[in-house]
């Protein structure tokens, strides 16, 4: 996992100074890319704790094609709980105290972090429990669920992407159109937040499958440790079902950003020793879409505490 902390080191020394929509502020560069090869071990960062339980649930969510976070919250994954919070309070149903910029003033100010919580908690509980409610302001919108398993055509059926490219790999495995896309420009006023990891593509050499991700922005301290060890887990699971080996994750960035909250946490995570990577086993033969999140599971992980540090929402 040299390639993550070079890129830590890299932004630190020559990032931008750049603002950005949530108002926290970035050190950035543009166009970067890393390579990890899935042989050397699977690559989930031993440099702090990252709960992989949450990456495997949020991949399968992706994956049944669901955009809902009720099924994120049935298996205690909060990871996009602030989305879905954020469309909710700015609807005409919400009739709560003052919500707005509520992801810089929760950090900030201890008695409206209070209110925030009892608020949230309050939201977490009709999405799991209410189900007219939960289909309304549980829902992300159009994002990757969607766009991969149900992209929307012109004459009205659906594509799934996923199937099509996996018929794909197995059938043509030169073929140079192995992408997933889920940038639907028409669509991304209606997505609760506009796909971040963008687009996909497979490449096969040697019975070995590839996988480059192209990703318009990237937050170096959170998203990016998630999301190098989502595709790398994707990468094998449809190398598993096409009957391939793996072989490396290609990860492209475009905006990619430390934020001026996160320095000191990414100074902290580069003076730790980096230990050696767990490995990925996936028991028994289910196919993607029938696949649960117990049977698949790393061995040998024993990283570093884990390091805290604020969303910017
Ligand atoms: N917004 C921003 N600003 N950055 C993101 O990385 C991001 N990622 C999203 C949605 N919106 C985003 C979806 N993925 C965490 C990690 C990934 C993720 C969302 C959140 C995160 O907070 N990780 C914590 C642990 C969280 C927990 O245990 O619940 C971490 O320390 O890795
Ligand atoms: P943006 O839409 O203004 O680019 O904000 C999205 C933020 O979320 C940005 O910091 C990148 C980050 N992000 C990731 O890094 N990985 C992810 O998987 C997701 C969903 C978001």
């Amino acid at each position: 996992m040299k390639a993550y902390r070079d890129l830590i080191e890299k932004v630190l020394e020559t990032g931008n100074k750049k603002e950005d929509r949530t108002g926290v502020g970035t050190l950035s560069v543009f166009g970067y890319q890393m390579r990890f090869d899935l042989n050397e071990g699977f690559p989930l960062l031993t440099s702090k704790r990252v709960p992989f339980g949450l990456i495997k649930s949020e991949l399968l969510w992706f994956l049944r094609g669901d955009t809902n976070i009720r099924y994120l919250l049935e298996h205690n994954n909060h990871i996009w709980d602030e989305w879905a919070f954020e469309r909710y309070v700015k609807s005409d149903r919400y009739n709560g105290p003052d919500m707005t910029d509520f992801g810089l003033r929760a950090p900030k100010d201890e008695a409206f972090n209070a209110i925030y919580q009892a608020e949230m908690k309050k939201f977490q509980d009709y999405v799991l429990n209410d189900a007219e409610f939960s289909k309304e302001f549980g829902d992300l919108g159009d994002v990757y669920g969607k766009q991969w398993r149900s992209w929307e055509m012109r004459n009205g059926e659906t594509l799934d992407q996923i199937a099509n490219v996996i018929d794909q790999i197995k059938h043509n495995p030169d073929s140079r159109r192995l992408i997933v896309t889920a940038w639907n420009p028409e669509d991304v006023p209606n997505a609760a937040l506009p796909p971040c990891h963008t687009l996909f593509q497979f490449y096969v050499h040697d019975n070995k499958l590839s996988c480059q991700l192209y990703q318009r922005s990237a937050d170096i301290f959170l998203g990016v440790p998630f999301n190098i060890a989502s595709y790398a887990l994707l990468t094998h699971l449809i190398a598993r079902e096409t009957g391939l080996e793996v072989g490396e994750f290609v990860h492209t960035l475009g905006d990619a950003h430390l934020y001026s909250n996160h320095i000191e946490a990414a100074n902290t995570l580069l003076s730790r020793e980096p230990r050696e990577l767990p490995q990925l086993v996936i028991e028994g033969d289910a196919l993607i879409d029938e696949i649960d999140s117990a049977s698949i599971k790393v061995e040998g992980y024993q990283p570093h505490p884990t390091i805290k540090a604020p969303i910017a929402v």
